[in-house]
């Protein structure tokens, strides 16, 4: 018992205000929970019962007993992440403070409590695909696992984490440097419009997009150049560069992006239906095949007037004769030149595959081959002479080049 005498002597003082029992009452702590006695209902002294809970390592009756809530062989535990219970500096039970993240449901103040990474509301959300945080089965910030395929520059383990992409250097999705490589990398892409970065990501030209056939023998043919409407006259046939020329445009006059690993030609006559192709092998060890190569890719100039050799396309659908023997040079002719070839004098830059000393099949052709020639209709003139997979015919026949 605590000698009474005590308080009594206190309450005798004039600055302090004692009830009729000479007790004060200005606190409702009981006397019991400050007396440095275990009483009343207490568990360890002065604490438990109705008194403040008890801190880690005092004796305890049951959970309530103690500040950690955790009240184990009779002692107050002190708080850890495993014990199933909100204590110490956790924010949910087991997690936050000290311990780790929270699952989604449990409560946060800050996101970085959440395993999430999302705090709303007062509670850690599920990961989702749209909330600007790489979280959950995620690669990178809201693609990859669960969320479909991650864009160029976002992290990957392989080909098929990434969009339209290659799964390149560092682990980071890039643009493709080609459609063939496109292909390779994601099998089963069908033709369409596609980002290209022919020069490498991050170096160099920008991705742009680009038209993919990836059909014809296997696919992987990047379209480079074009002709859709009548041909302006005197313009460079490769005067662009791809990067210049919207896919929707319906002309593009460029060349085979620099860089680029070409073993094949493709041509297509997009005025029949369906699209006559021819397609061509590239042969070192062809001179012609090296003069086309060489026009397409370096523009170098050329007039091979029938004399390179024969060069005959491996894939040829069209019905017509535009590669033949005799006269046409049986593609054993090309000029890409801004000047005379063979006598013909052009008026303006002109390159015609199969262009010998006849006028008019062609592989493919565009613009002038020269006076002395029939003329196409509708063309107004022979400056504007165009045409693809064409015999004879003197007509502007649209069309469109692809390399792979
Ligand atoms: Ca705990
Ligand atoms: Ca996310
Ligand atoms: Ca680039």
């Amino acid at each position: 018992m605590k000698p009474i005498h005590a308080l009594v002597a206190l309450c005798a003082l004039p600055y302090l205000t004692c009830g009729t029992d000479n007790v004060d009452n200005s606190t409702e702590i009981p006397a019991s929970c400050t007396d440095g006695i275990q009483n009343a209902a207490e568990s360890d002294i002065d604490c438990g019962g109705s008194c403040t809970a008890c801190t880690d390592g005092k004796r305890c009756t049951d959970a309530a007993s103690c500040q950690s809530k955790v009240c184990q062989s009779g002692l107050c535990q002190a708080p850890i992440c495993s014990d199933g219970v909100k204590n110490g500096s956790e924010i949910d039970t087991d997690c936050g403070g000290s311990c780790g993240l929270c699952d989604s449901g449990q409560a946060c103040t800050d996101s970085a409590q959440c395993k999430s990474g999302v705090c709303k509301n007062g509670a850690c959300q599920m990961p989702t695909c749209t909330d600007g945080v790489k979280n959950g089965s995620e690669l990178d910030t809201d693609c990859g696992g669960s969320c479909g395929k991650c864009g160029f520059g976002k992290t990957c383990t392989g080909n098929a984490d990434c969009q339209n992409g290659v799964c390149g250097a560092g682990s980071v999705c890039r643009a493709p440097i080609s459609c063939a490589e496109l292909l390779t990398a994601q099998p089963g892409t069908t033709s369409g419009i596609y980002r290209i970065d022919p020069d490498g990501a991050g170096t160099g030209k920008a991705d742009f997009a680009v038209q993919c056939d990836m059909t014809i023998d296997g696919g992987g043919w990047t379209r480079f150049n074009w002709v859709k409407a009548a041909y302006p006259v005197g313009q460079d046939p490769l005067g662009q560069t791809l990067d210049q020329c919207d896919p929707s445009a319906t002309i593009c006059s460029a060349k085979i992006p620099d860089g680029s690993t070409v073993t094949g030609l493709l041509v297509k006559d997009v005025s029949s239906s369906p699209n006559q192709y021819a397609a061509w092998k590239f042969n070192a060890g062809n001179s012609t095949s090296n003069a086309v190569l060489g026009a397409l890719l370096s523009k170098t100039t050329v007039c091979l007037a029938g004399t390179g050799a024969v060069w005959a396309p491996y894939i040829n659908t069209g019905t017509r004769q535009y590669c033949g023997s005799g006269t046409e040079g049986g593609c054993k002719a090309f000029f890409y030149t801004n000047g005379v070839c063979n006598g013909k004098s052009n008026q303006a830059w002109g390159m015609e595959l199969d262009g010998d000393t006849g006028c008019a099949a062609a592989a493919f052709k565009e613009g002038s081959t020269g006076p002395g020639c029939p003329q196409a209709t509708p063309m107004s003139g022979a400056a504007d002479d165009f045409g693809f997979l064409t015999y004879y015919e003197y007509k502007s026949v649209f069309g469109e080049l692809y390399y792979r």
